[in-house]
């Protein structure tokens, strides 16, 4: 199949579950075209099944707000013509289902029908769709979706609370190569971050308010006083400034080591011991789901659709949302102890295989399969 993926191109879980299904859907011998402002960070390789379209928005001065969702239809029109797409994937509502409808709509003035799947993934329904500002054009296109698909029980439920959702929502969950994985680093350079005696704790995410950076650090403040440790912080965002803050108040900030965003998660993940995600909210949390699949137990919030990718005394454990002290109590009983360390690796291993790419993109494909053949249902 000619498949058109439309997503962020940025560190975001959305664009990496996008960039990494596009991806896996080239090596099975689909062609695959993306269409975002920019490569995403992912995609490191263009190959003659993957082809990178970049939708430009020209600065005018009138215009207070550039209009992309009106440069991306046009370039979606447009490319799926050139290239005769057969189906249209959009990753996350805003604009991007938007979008992909009045291409839809154009394509169609020109005998064109192009099926539209929308994965809703998270901030798009639960912090920014349901905003009173956008949520009737969120309504309208996720209904005008031919097939939505969510990444998390959680989320389903979530959506059809927050919007008057017409037709039905596919629960198909984030996933993970796992054959990436079966190999380990060799060159992990763990003595560049900590002493041999040291635990070391990891947080990535895009500190923004949701994620509560202050939790992460005053749990690891906690941690540090009861197991020698360090923490890594990985990633860029609005709450960083006050997290070094906080670290030079609470008396740690030579213990905590802040990367920036990273391409080498998985050699960070490949030294950590014990994986931080105290989240507000959360549709699946891929984070906690890398951290796992590398071999780190997970510290989170039981927020959202957390619970299931993180289980309880298995790959690690849950807490409410905020509560420090639970957080920093079952750390410690994590990394106490060499052999409770272990045990709880070798589980997150097991519990991340669950999510194994093999596993989840057939159901992608059967799903583009059954929107291709209806493709002359919502004319
Ligand atoms: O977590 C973020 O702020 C980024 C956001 C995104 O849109 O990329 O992540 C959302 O989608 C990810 C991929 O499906 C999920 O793993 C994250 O849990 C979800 N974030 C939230 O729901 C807050």
């Amino acid at each position: 199949m000619k498949i058109a993926i439309v997503c962020y191109p940025t560190f975001g879980g959305s664009g990496v579950v996008a960039t990494e299904l596009g991806i896996a859907l080239a090596n099975r011998g689909h062609e695959i075209h993306f269409i975002t402002y920019r490569q995403p960070v992912r995609l490191e390789l263009l190959s003659n099944k993957i082809f990178f379209h970049e939708v430009h928005v020209p600065e005018y001065p009138l215009f207070h707000y550039q209009p992309y969702e009106l440069a991306l239809s046009s370039k979606l029109v447009d490319t799926i013509k050139l290239h005769k797409i057969d189906l249209l994937h959009v990753h996350y509502a805003i604009p991007h289902a938007y979008a992909g409808y009045m291409a839809k709509k154009m394509l169609e003035e020109e005998g064109i029908f192009v099926p539209m799947i929308t994965t809703l993934h998270g901030t798009d329904i639960t912090l920014v769709g349901k905003h009173p500002f956008y949520k009737p054009a969120v309504t309208f296109s996720i209904n005008q979706s031919d097939v939505v698909t969510s990444v998390s029980e959680s989320l389903k439920k979530g959506t059809l609370e927050i919007f008057d959702i017409k037709g039905e929502i596919e629960v198909i969950p984030n996933f993970i190569d796992a054959k990436k994985y079966s190999k380990s680093f060799t060159d992990c350079q763990r003595s560049n971050m900590a002493t041999e005696d040291e635990r070391i704790v990891t947080h990535i995410s895009n500190f923004r308010k949701v994620k509560r950076i202050p939790d992460v650090i005053k749990v690891f403040s906690k941690i540090q006083i009861e197991i020698p440790s360090k923490l890594i912080m990985v990633g860029e965002g609005p709450e960083k400034e006050g997290a070094e803050r906080l670290c030079e108040e609470l008396g740690i900030a030579d213990k905590v080591i802040f990367l920036g965003n990273s391409n080498e998660i998985d050699k960070i993940l490949c030294f950590s011991d014990l994986f931080l995600l105290p989240s507000e909210t959360e549709s699946f949390g891929l984070a906690a789901l890398e951290a796992m699949i590398n071999k780190v137990p997970v510290i989170s919030s039981n927020a959202g659709g957390i619970p299931e990718v993180n289980k309880e005394g298995v790959s690690g454990f849950l807490s409410d949302v905020g509560d420090i002290e639970d957080m920093a109590s079952k750390a410690i009983t994590i990394l106490k102890n060499d052999e409770v360390l272990e045990r709880f690796k070798l589980n997150a291993l097991n519990e991340a295989h669950k999510f194994d790419i093999q596993k989840v993109l057939p159901l992608y494909e059967e799903v583009y399969e059954r929107a291709f053949k209806g493709r002359f249902k919502n004319v």
